[in-house]
């Protein structure tokens, strides 16, 4: 398979590099694909080398799938040139989440939907992937009715800038602000832009992609709050059912859930933490209880790696079921020279 990472060079496009190695994936040729200060740089994969090259050469390459992590904007203008030439392009920005012409995927709850017209198919947001894999079973058990979700946003989802903002808070460095206050001891209720509705759009795309992928007529209503926290996304979530449940059942259905490791005893101060879901692929779910304040409702914490199930390693799982349903395959036989 010939794979081109666009974003290559950035925080997500190193971590899908390492995925596609630690899952075998099978390439044949790997294409990264940076901005212009970065082309002819050498990368590493599998014991060769593949020199960096820009969006312009990538297309002329024909990769048979593209895997986006660069921006909305360079995917708006990209994708549908890759997608021209015969290219299946994964996309993990918000550009294409929302229209109602391109699939928004997960493959473990709707991957079934995918079929080979889909030649731009778009990653959730991080927040919405890890609060999605623990609601879709319990969805199908009982009905949710309503989600009220607070995140604890890792500063990796901003990127490089704001690592590197806080390792110079914490050396007392002045430098490069990535958010409009210091990140050091502090929590910041502002992720991405405000809306017109007093809510940030991260806030909405928690909405959003929700009723798209799981289902119209779920309520959400979301709190998006940066951490100085590098491991991964937290969750404190409340949902409300149509029906009845019963706590052990639910702790059970989680429990046997492909994607979901249930941390959850609080005898031994067990529960899910981001320093301890870094680089695992898994959902971490715990802090399970019944909300005592009203019925047929309960709160549980959901914890997950956003560069990895909340990025590369979903938008790769994809990639892996197209290459399983026979959707796709390398448009060229054989290696590729
Ligand atoms: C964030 N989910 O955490 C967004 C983008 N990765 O900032």
């Amino acid at each position: 398979m010939r794979i081109a990472v666009v974003g290559a060079t950035g925080m997500v496009g190193n971590v899908m590099m390492e995925v596609l190695k630690e899952r075998s994936f099978p390439i044949t040729e790997l294409i990264p694909v940076a901005s212009e200060k970065s082309v002819g740089k050498m990368i590493e994969f599998g014991g060769l080398e593949f020199p960096v090259v820009d969006l312009a050469t990538a297309v002329t390459m024909k990769p048979d799938v593209a895997i986006f992590s660069a921006g909305g904007e360079t995917s708006l203008k990209w994708a549908p040139r890759f997608a021209a030439v015969g290219t299946t392009v994964i996309d993990n920005s918000s550009a294409w989440r929302m229209d109602p012409d391109k699939k928004l995927i997960i493959p473990e709850i709707n991957g079934d939907i995918l079929t080979a017209s889909d030649k731009i198919i778009a990653n959730p947001n991080c927040s919405t992937i890890q609060l999605l894999m623990a609601l879709a079973p319990l969805h199908k058990a009982y009905g949710v009715k309503r989600v009220v979700v607070s995140t604890y946003q890792s500063i990796t989802g901003t990127g490089v800038k704001a690592v590197q903002q806080l390792e110079n808070e914490r050396n007392g460095v002045s430098g490069e602000m990535a958010y409009n206050y210091p990140i050091d001891k502090n929590c910041i209720p502002h992720c991405d832009s405000f809306l017109d509705n007093g809510y940030t759009k991260e806030e909405m795309k928690l909405t959003n992609e929700t009723k798209k992928i799981l289902d119209q007529s779920i309520s959400v209503t979301a709190t998006a709050v940066r951490v100085p926290v590098v491991g991964g996304h937290s969750e404190a979530v409340n949902v409300e059912f149509e029906k009845e449940f019963d706590l052990a059942d639910v702790r059970k259905l989680l429990h046997d859930t492909p994607g979901i490791t249930l941390k959850d005893d609080p005898t031994t101060n067990t529960y899910p933490m981001p320093r301890f879901a870094e680089s695992k692929d898994d959902v971490f779910v715990g802090r399970i209880r019944r909300d005592e304040s009203q019925e047929k409702t309960l709160n549980m914490w959901v914890v997950a790696d956003n560069l990895r199930k909340g990025a590369a390693t979903n938008a790769i799982q994809i990639a892996e079921l197209l290459i399983e349903k026979g959707i796709l395959v390398p448009m060229t036989a054989g290696t590729h020279n």
